[in-house]
């Protein structure tokens, strides 16, 4: 496998596509199920998934430390100790029933990247840092970005109180993967810590591979708001109950549901809109549901147009909550601004894409990312790699053996040009 065409005056050493394909293999059969990946954040197959990575970061001659809010933090020192370090990273959760590229290739290129360098006993100016972050899909919790927002300085006081839907409370869990609860402030990196952030990641939409162009330069990571959406109606019996006076849950749910997707479908008031589960009580098909859980979020980097949303949201809610004799309370869980990419680190990467004379396209992510809380504090890139179909968090997410290595390439060379300039 070949890694474009490199430029005769270029600054990098070649990485090697068969050993990070066999990582990503490696990684990809840890917590591997007939229905998908499943590494759930705090999972026995996700502290499985962490010591694979954490062995592979010491191959690569990295001194590994766990942080108070339990990232994975691989160093390598610099040339120059007054330096700050370039850091680069993502996560190795997964969705349930996800895919073995969302996350881990980013992870898994950035190890690829240094160890090439180790290989290579090429010494660089900054320190660097690969960090694996906890809990990026925030399945657990509800609270997703809980390593990078940690380190970023971006928690609130829900994070720590969270308890799961196990009812084992955060800092447990924290502490059975080696981080401290009692010190999470510690894992807080402050601006000028790291002299840049940089991501790999597969795009999870359809344009590159639409496009048929290998990199994806990131200009900017959406928003996005989440929200719990609980109705209360009155069971009752669904053979004596007359239509006429039943407090339906789940009827008046649908509605919820149909709603949501014509505010960022007919209405366009937010680019995407979903309704992603759904918990229905008592269940029994012979009982009329008196309790309705949902679960809602929207997106879109505009932020105005999430507060629009959501205003019609609750309008229409109020609406059907009368029309149906139903409570309804819609708790927003999160709200996560949109970040831009600066414009000087968008040429860095397009920059690097060019030492392999890869074609790129500069576009938005769709997904959330550990780059856009990072982003916080530190000069962030995000480079992107085709998916085959568009199709991410399924287990039929896939980018090509040749796409992965050139996207752990670009990361390379953007670290060189990002250890250059920066
Ligand atoms: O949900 C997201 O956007 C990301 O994949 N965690
Ligand atoms: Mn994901
Ligand atoms: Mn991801």
């Amino acid at each position: 496998m070949e890694i474009g065409r490199r430029d005769y005056y270029s600054l990098s050493t070649t990485i090697n596509p068969a050993r990070l394909n066999q990582t990503l293999a490696g990684l990809g059969r840890i917590g591997e199920t007939p229905q998908g990946m499943a590494r759930l954040a705090f999972s026995p197959a996700d502290v499985a998934g962490r010591k694979y990575v954490i062995a592979l970061m010491q191959q690569a001659g990295l001194a590994v430390s766990i942080d108070p809010a339990g990232n994975i933090i691989g160093r390598r020192e610099g040339a120059d100790p007054a330096l700050p370090a370039i850091a680069l990273g993502s996560h190795t959760d997964t969705v349930p029933q996800g895919g073995k590229y969302d996350g881990a290739l980013g992870v898994l290129g950035a190890i690829e990247a240094l160890q090439t360098l180790a290989d290579a006993g090429r010494a660089l100016n900054h320190p660097v840092e690969v960090l694996v972050f906890t809990n990026e899909e925030g399945t657990r919790y509800h609270r997703w970005l809980f390593g990078s927002r940690a380190m970023a300085g971006l928690l609130e006081p829900e994070d720590l109180s969270a308890v799961d839907d196990e009812g084992v409370p955060l800092g447990e869990r924290l502490e059975a993967i080696g981080g401290d609860p009692g010190h999470i402030e510690e894992a807080r990196r402050p601006p000028g810590d790291l002299a840049a952030y940089l991501e790999l990641h597969i795009e999870q939409g359809p344009v590159l591979h639409q496009c048929g162009i290998p990199i994806g330069v990131v200009t900017g990571i959406t928003g996005r708001a989440v929200y719990q959406v609980d109705i209360q109606g009155t069971p009752n019996h669904a053979g004596t109950t007359p239509m006429s006076h039943r407090h339906d849950a789940l009827a008046a749910a649908a509605r919820l549901v149909l709603e949501v997707q014509r505010l960022a479908g007919e209405l366009e008031i937010c680019r995407v809109a979903t309704v992603g589960t759904l918990h229905v009580q008592p269940g029994a098909v012979n009982v009329v549901p008196g309790q309705v859980s949902l679960g809602v979020e929207f997106r879109d980097v505009d932020m105005a147009c999430l507060e629009g949303a959501e205003a019609s949201f609750r309008r229409f809610a109020l609406e059907t909550a009368s029309a149906d004799r139903v409570k309804i309370d819609i708790h927003r869980l999160e709200a996560t601004p949109s970040v831009p990419i600066p414009a000087h680190m968008q040429e860095l990467a397009a920059q690097a894409a060019a030492t392999s004379g890869l074609e790129t396209l500069r576009l938005p992510s769709g997904a959330g990312h550990d780059a856009q809380a990072m982003a916080v504090i530190a000069p962030a890139a995000m480079i992107f790699v085709p998916s085959v179909g568009g199709i991410s968090h399924s287990p039929q997410e896939f980018s090509t053996p040749q796409d992965c290595a050139n996207g752990a390439q670009v990361l390379l060379d953007l670290l060189l040009l990002a250890d250059d300039k920066l």
